[in-house]
């Protein structure tokens, strides 16, 4: 059945590619709202050659929604998902505001899609309705490393991100591509969004600092794969994570180290990956050949290389990896549309 769609966030990054993933998906649309801040409201959007108006998010902006997509970030979500699910709308967030809600399922869905169905969420069914789309890096993570686990169980992983500026939003965007402007020019570097200069350069990630040394992305990561892995207390996966912020506009990049509870060879693990919906092998040591952000960028897949035994061990149960993937695509829009695509 065609449904009545409601985009939260529909000006930003995430929100456009909303637009692009659900064209392109052909996802059944009887009627399409577009919503954000009272700034946009009145813009106009073309979806399907079709003229949209943005209209200013209200509490009364989900009248006769049957879906919501949001990103618009965390406190619009918590705010209006809640209002959203009471009209009757079945809401796929964006946001970090309800991942981690017991009853609030949490999915991938190559890794995870049966805790939709697992949670009673179905659409025109009132009162429970939130959906929460994981981290990007949490994301593009286990769509490389879910189809090892399933052949032989990680026991320990150890992963250095290289993020991209689009996890920080379209403004985050336009300040990479000002600052390397500036830079070309010898001007001094305009900074709005990050305290660091951040073309040409890196950083730590911009998110919250806690006591324990560790920021809230490199927390989310851990977390949040144990949520998705369904591993309880005592039987977690150990996850330990540093998350850093490159000048690369549209693709993370993840530097993986895997300790296994089984054996698993090189050969066994790209015959896992080869056959993993959503992953494409970019493997080529003789050509000196590997994923790269920008092979990942405005593409569906995550591209797995590096594929490689770990040399710090004697025996078959360490690998190291490196993956790509698009940021905007499957580290947002495309797996919220996916987790819809479930609903259908
Ligand atoms: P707006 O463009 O009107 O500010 P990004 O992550 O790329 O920065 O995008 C953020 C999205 O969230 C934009 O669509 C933005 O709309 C929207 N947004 C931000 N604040 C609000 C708000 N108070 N109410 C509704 N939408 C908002
Ligand atoms: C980044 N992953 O790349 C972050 C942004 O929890 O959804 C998204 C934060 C989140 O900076």
């Amino acid at each position: 059945q065609a449904l009545n769609v409601a985009i939260v966030g529909a000006t930003g990054a995430v929100g456009q590619e909303f637009l692009q993933v659900l064209d392109e998906r052909q996802f059944p649309i009887a009627e399409l709202k577009l919503l954000a801040s009272a700034r946009s409201a009145g813009k106009t959007t073309t979806f399907k050659g079709k003229t949209y108006t943005v209209e200013e998010l209200t509490k009364d902006s989900f009248k006769n929604v049957d879906l919501a997509l949001f990103s618009a970030g965390g406190s619009i979500s918590k705010k209006f998902a809640p209002i959203a699910v009471e009209s009757g709308a079945v809401v796929v967030d964006n946001s970090s505001a309800f991942r981690m809600a017991d009853g609030i399922p949490l999915v991938v869905p190559e890794v995870n899609p049966e805790a939709v169905k697992e949670a009673g969420i179905k659409i025109g069914n009132p009162g429970v309705g939130i959906i929460a789309n994981p981290n990007c890096s949490t994301i593009i993570m286990l769509m490389a490393v879910n189809p090892l686990h399933k052949v032989a169980g990680v026991k320990r992983m150890v992963v250095s991100t290289y993020q991209a500026a689009s996890g920080a939003g379209a403004a985050a965007m336009a300040e990479l591509e000002q600052q390397s402007r500036e830079v070309l020019e010898g001007k001094p570097v305009t900074m709005d969004i990050f305290p660091f200069q951040y073309a040409f350069n890196l950083f730590s990630h911009n998110s919250d600092m806690k006591p324990n040394g560790y920021n809230q992305e490199e927390l989310k990561m851990v977390h949040e794969t144990h949520k998705i892995w369904n591993q309880v207390n005592g039987d977690q996966t150990a996850i330990t994570t540093t998350c850093v912020r490159v000048p690369v506009m549209r693709a993370h990049a993840e530097s993986i180290n895997l300790e296994f509870e089984k054996s698993i060879t090189e050969e066994e693990a790209i015959a896992a990956l080869e056959g993993a919906a959503g992953v494409s092998l970019i493997n080529d040591r003789e050509a000196n050949r590997f994923p790269t952000p920008l092979d990942a960028s405005f593409k569906d897949d995550c591209y797995v290389g590096r594929v490689r035994r770990d040399i710090s061990r004697s025996d078959n149960k360490g690998l190291d990896l490196f993956v790509c993937g698009d940021q905007i695509r499957k580290g947002a829009a495309l797996n919220a549309v996916q987790i819809a695509e479930l609903l259908v």
